[in-house]
């Protein structure tokens, strides 16, 4: 059932212009996509590869207000610095432009009017959060509340990133305006939505039947967004950020952010194809494949084919190849603590060394399973494998041919079987790297291209041309001709993954020129051919250059403990006659319940050094109440009485709660009488 395709355009995520961009977005999405997309040039295919950068939003929003500047001032910053940092990485994008263009916002306002044109919208009214001090309409990431699971005082109104639940609005306990700090009434407003669930057959034969071949991923996202049943998804918002719903009693209301992304795959094509844009996206024989990190999955999968399908005038994507997460030092990737190795530093701090990350991320690539980055790691595998087994053998190959061949390459002499049998362990090197990355499998198809190098290091350490010099030239001369075609062979292969070090090794070899077809050939070079310069490919990485980005991240890390310290500050200052009010004392745990049917309750029987008294606490969720018990704990002993749940409370058990809402019980060492004060 392969179809057959004329042309492969590819598109990659476009990033919020609300920040630089790190080693998440490099390893989930850009890197992968510019392996393939210089994978298939190489090959002489017809491809495209689009990108830009996602300028509406709410984020954008958010962070104009907290510079106090406007969001195209926003916008156009972070735009360059996204697209210098992809350009310094060498991502090879054919057009990298923004969802400001007045392209792309005539483009989504004429792809929203043809769908509402066509009535292909539902209409509704409902009640959303509205700020009447600010007159405004509130979005669900400007919405914050006490979240309703953890408790967290500051949740969204989309997500706790405390305890990372997904919420709405509506679940938020006391919602309240995150910027005016306001409380939000409920008001009516109409929206237009595309309605998913009349779409649901046709997106269930169309991905759990044609696309069996995408990744496990994807295709379980997609399986168990439909098992749940899809439901209309508003596409308009009432923001004024953003492209203005081109509709009459439309005013205050913008395109959702999520309707005109995507659309801006096609915008920026146009903007770089003026004239044969359609040919890309109109056209059966091109073969759409969107790259993208795995919370996008959703949008790319249901709701933008759904618009595709809708419009009528456009192809579906053939493939999705989706990541999963990376994590930094073990830790979430998160932009608003600041905990990411950002490329524009990165730059900075390792100038020339674009490769070494590139080839890193790949090696660690999160294809299947959310993966770690770790600055050990990244030395490791730069001196461990770049330096000690791909740049050694470029080099030992390249100066023994310069020390016994003057730098040209030598003739081949008889093939030994031995030579013969490491000439087999390469041949293969094309199929399997192309086998791997049709399958988009990065991972395995940087490590077949490392192997030759692996190859290679074993031909030179068990040949030892170095020793036959003086004995049999002409040995070595052929070893170091097959050494050399190596060399090529590893220049080629590499190019894809590593294209700054193929261009570098290219010039060692003084071979401009190479193409994807000749690889797994011995005979690329010409016997004669004069080598270029040599250098070192790669460098060693010390342990200070490490040490500097761990010291870094430390900061981060006290930083972060720091600003969560001020989120909860020292409260106002009382007298030691204020605290004489409060008496407290040290009990021993004697019995320890859960409280039937409250699930944070515990019920205390205390031994508080007179008698016996019962303390409810709502601390279930932290501790497993037979652990407690023989314990001993501090408590509030003259707080009045309470009951909670008919049974009577006569104090308070004392507990530290830290920022990340962990609690550890009071407690006293050594142990002290029952009844002892607190003082
Ligand atoms: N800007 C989300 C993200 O950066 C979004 C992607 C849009 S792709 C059309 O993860
Ligand atoms: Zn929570």
């Amino acid at each position: 059932m392969e179809k057959k395709f004329k042309r492969t355009l590819v598109t990659s995520a476009l990033p919020y212009a609300n920040g630089p961009v790190h080693i998440g977005h490099l390893a989930g999405v850009y890197v992968p996509a510019d392996i393939y997309v210089r994978y298939l040039r190489l090959k002489g295919e017809d491809v495209l590869f689009i990108g830009g950068s996602d300028e509406h939003g709410v984020p954008v929003t958010i962070r104009a207000k907290k510079e106090g500047i406007t969001p195209q001032d926003v916008v156009d910053r972070y735009h360059k610095i996204i697209k210098d940092s992809f350009e310094g990485f060498g991502i090879s994008f054919d057009v990298y432009s923004r969802t400001t263009s007045n392209t792309h916002k005539e483009l989504a306002s004429d792809f929203f009017r043809k769908l509402y044109d066509n009535d292909k919208f539902v209409q509704l009214e409902s009640e959303q959060y509205y700020d009447e001090g600010e007159q405004q309409f509130l979005t669900d990431r400007n919405i914050r509340g006490e979240c309703p699971r953890c408790h967290a005082p500051e949740a969204y109104g989309d997500q706790c990133e405390k305890c990372g639940a997904t919420l709405s609005p509506d679940e938020l306990i006391n919602p309240y305006n995150a910027d005016s700090g306001n409380p939000l009434v409920k008001r009516k407003t109409t929206h237009w939505y595309l309605p998913l669930d009349q779409y649901q057959p046709w997106l269930e034969e169309w991905i759990l039947g044609d696309h069996k071949e995408w990744r496990s991923n994807v295709y379980g996202q997609c399986k168990s967004w439909l098992d749940a049943g899809l439901r209309p998804r508003a596409v308009t918002r009432d923001l004024n950020w953003g492209i203005p719903v081109p509709v009459e009693g439309a005013e205050g209301k913008v395109l959702y952010v999520w309707f005109d992304a995507p659309i801006g795959y096609i915008s920026n094509t146009k903007e770089l194809l003026p004239d044969t844009w359609e040919q890309w996206w109109k056209s059966e024989d091109t073969r759409l494949v969107h790259f993208i990190g795995k919370d996008n999955i959703v949008f790319h999968c249901i709701v933008f084919p759904t618009m595709l399908k809708a419009h009528g005038d456009y192809i579906l994507p053939d493939n999705v190849p989706s990541n999963e997460f990376l994590n930094l030092e073990d830790d979430k990737i998160s932009t608003s603590r600041n905990w990411a190795v950002w490329l524009n530093e990165y730059l900075v701090d390792f100038p020339g060394k674009q490769d070494v990350l590139r080839y890193v991320l790949t090696a660690n690539a999160p294809e299947t399973k959310d993966n770690n980055f770790t600055w050990k790691d990244f030395q490791a595998r730069n001196n461990n494998e770049l330096v000690a087994v791909y740049g050694n053998f470029v080099n030992r190959a390249l100066v023994l041919t310069k020390k016994y061949f003057d730098g040209k390459v030598p003739a081949v002499g008889t093939l030994t079987d031995y030579d013969n049998a490491i000439i087999e362990e390469f041949v293969n090197v094309k199929s399997e790297v192309e086998k791997l990355l049709d399958q988009f499998k990065f991972r395995e198809a940087q490590k077949e291209a490392m192997n030759l190098a692996r190859i290679g290091n074993r031909y030179l350490a068990e040949t030892e041309p170095w020793k036959l010099a003086k004995t049999d030239l002409e040995r070595v001369a052929t070893i170091l001709n097959l050494s050399l075609q190596l060399v090529a062979n590893l220049a080629t292969a590499f190019e894809p993954f590593l294209p700054f070090s193929s261009k570098k090794l290219r010039q060692m070899l003084n071979y401009p020129q190479f193409c994807w077809e000749n690889l797994g050939r011995t005979d690329l070079l010409a016997e004669g051919h004069e080598l270029g310069e040599t250098g070192l490919l790669f460098e060693k990485i010390e342990d200070d250059a490490i040490q500097a980005q761990l010291d870094r991240l430390d900061r981060i890390k006290k930083e972060n403990e720091a600003a969560s310290y001020k989120a909860n500050p020292i409260r106002p200052e009382c007298t030691f006659d204020d605290f004489l009010k409060l008496d407290i004392r040290v009990g021993t745990v004697l019995e320890c319940t859960k409280v039937p049917k409250a699930d944070k309750l515990l019920q205390f029987k205390i031994d508080d050094g007179i008698g016996t008294r019962t303390i409810l606490s709502g601390i279930a969720k932290h501790f497993k109440p037979e652990e407690l018990v023989g314990k001993q704990v501090c408590f509030i002993a003259n707080f009045p009485p309470r009951t909670m749940r008919g049974i009577v409370s006569e104090g308070m058990i004392l507990s530290a709660e830290d920022n990340e809402g962990k609690l550890s019980l009071l407690t006293v060492e050594p142990t002290a009488k029952p009844g002892s004060e607190i003082k």
